[in-house]
């Protein structure tokens, strides 16, 4: 049994932590927040006896087999760095830093450190876009040239997450970020990207749209667009919709987690939804599986000393197209190429 501590006692890790309940071979035994509410409510719910307010102070009483940190972006810097120093491998949530440069510096301390460090990112562990990755690896609808990855909500997520409201940069590098990694993880590398980005809602002080378009190495030209200020007839919360032309045919990941296939004049229809029943209540069952998936590959990756899907070195590529976004939108849609960032 590994056992880990969580720092971060917030929305987003009571998700975690219900993942980590269902691990078979892994768990959380201590805990930890600044803000004492939070960490006696969240310590109650999920039966943890041993909590504190400094992640130092339990860093060095608990000496955990791994620490996951969720907590929000401004403290990632130093919460990796005390865990590297402290010899803990890492899941760090995503936004990784708010730079680049200081996530390359931490992906340095922690090599130096020998630490394993895995971002949670985790969309790209969501069983339908695995299920897209596969269709693509049997090359069933043959070498993709176009694609479209699309998230376009009006669901509040304000409610539960108040400071996404409150940052000059918003859905880019909180929704965004996700949907460039899909794209990476599907397409492979990125070698130009030109975005525009809108504000649509007045109360929000960063940009609540965005439009992006990709050109990767191998070929494909893809099209990433999100937007929480899109109120459709049905919200689709929180599904990515994805469409794919290759040589032999089509790929559409629809609405419900329909996925239809087109190949060489044949359609072939699947449902490749998460399965409610275990990781409800919906919507946010779209994404609790893929939070545990991510997790029993990380504690997979530490027992075999293997290095995670989205280590640390790899998250510098798909920050580097959060920060290609930005500076291309900033230029208004001039294209950017990520590796010279
Ligand atoms: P939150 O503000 O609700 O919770 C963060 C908690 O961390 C707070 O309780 C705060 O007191 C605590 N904290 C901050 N700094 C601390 C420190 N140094 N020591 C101890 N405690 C500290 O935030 P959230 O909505 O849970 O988001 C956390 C992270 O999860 C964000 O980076 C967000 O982008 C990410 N997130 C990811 C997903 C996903 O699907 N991967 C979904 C939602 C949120
Ligand atoms: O996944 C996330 O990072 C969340 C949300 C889906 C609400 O954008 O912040």
């Amino acid at each position: 049994m590994l056992n880990g501590a969580l720092i971060g006692c917030g929305f987003f890790a009571q998700n975690q932590l219900r993942a980590w309940a269902e691990a078979g071979d892994a768990g959380i035994v201590a805990l930890c927040d600044r803000d004492a509410a939070r960490l006696a409510a969240t310590a109650a719910r999920f039966g943890i006896a041993r909590t504190y307010d400094d992640a130092a102070e339990m860093l060095a009483r608990e000496r955990p087999d791994f620490v996951d940190i969720a907590t929000t972006v401004a403290s990632h810097v130093p919460l990796v760095t005390l865990a590297a120093r402290a010899g803990v491998p890492v899941i760090c949530q995503k936004p990784f830093t708010e730079t680049l440069a200081e996530a390359a510096e931490l992906v340095e301390t922690c090599r130096r450190a020998g630490v394993k460090l895995m971002v949670h990112e985790n969309f790209r562990w969501q069983a339908p876009i695995r299920a897209v990755r596969r269709v693509l690896d049997e090359g069933e609808i043959g070498q993709p040239f176009w694609a479209r990855i699309a998230f376009r909500s009006a669901y509040d997520v304000y409610a539960g997450q108040p400071y996404l409201a409150e940052g000059s940069r918003f859905i880019i590098q909180d929704l965004g970020i996700h949907l460039l990694d899909v794209a990476r993880f599907l397409f492979g590398e990125v070698t130009t990207l030109a975005a525009r980005t809108q504000r649509v809602n007045p109360r929000i002080a960063g940009e609540d749209v965005a439009t992006m378009m990709l050109g990767h190495a191998a070929g494909v030209t893809t099209v990433v667009d999100c937007s929480y200020a899109s109120a459709q007839e049905r919200e689709l919360f929180p599904q990515s919709l994805i469409e794919i032309d290759g040589a032999r045919g089509t790929l559409r990941l629809g609405a419900d987690y329909e996925l239809v296939v087109h190949a060489d004049g044949a359609t072939r229809r699947e449902t490749v939804a998460p399965d409610e029943a275990r990781w409800g209540p919906a919507p946010w069952h779209g994404i609790q599986h893929s939070v545990f998936d991510i997790q029993e590959h990380f504690i997979a990756c530490l027992r075999g000393g293997r290095e995670p899907e989205t280590s640390g070195a790899d998250n510098l590529r798909t920050l580097a197209l959060v920060e290609a976004a930005y500076l291309s939108a900033q230029r208004g849609g001039a294209p950017v190429d990520p590796a010279a960032l």
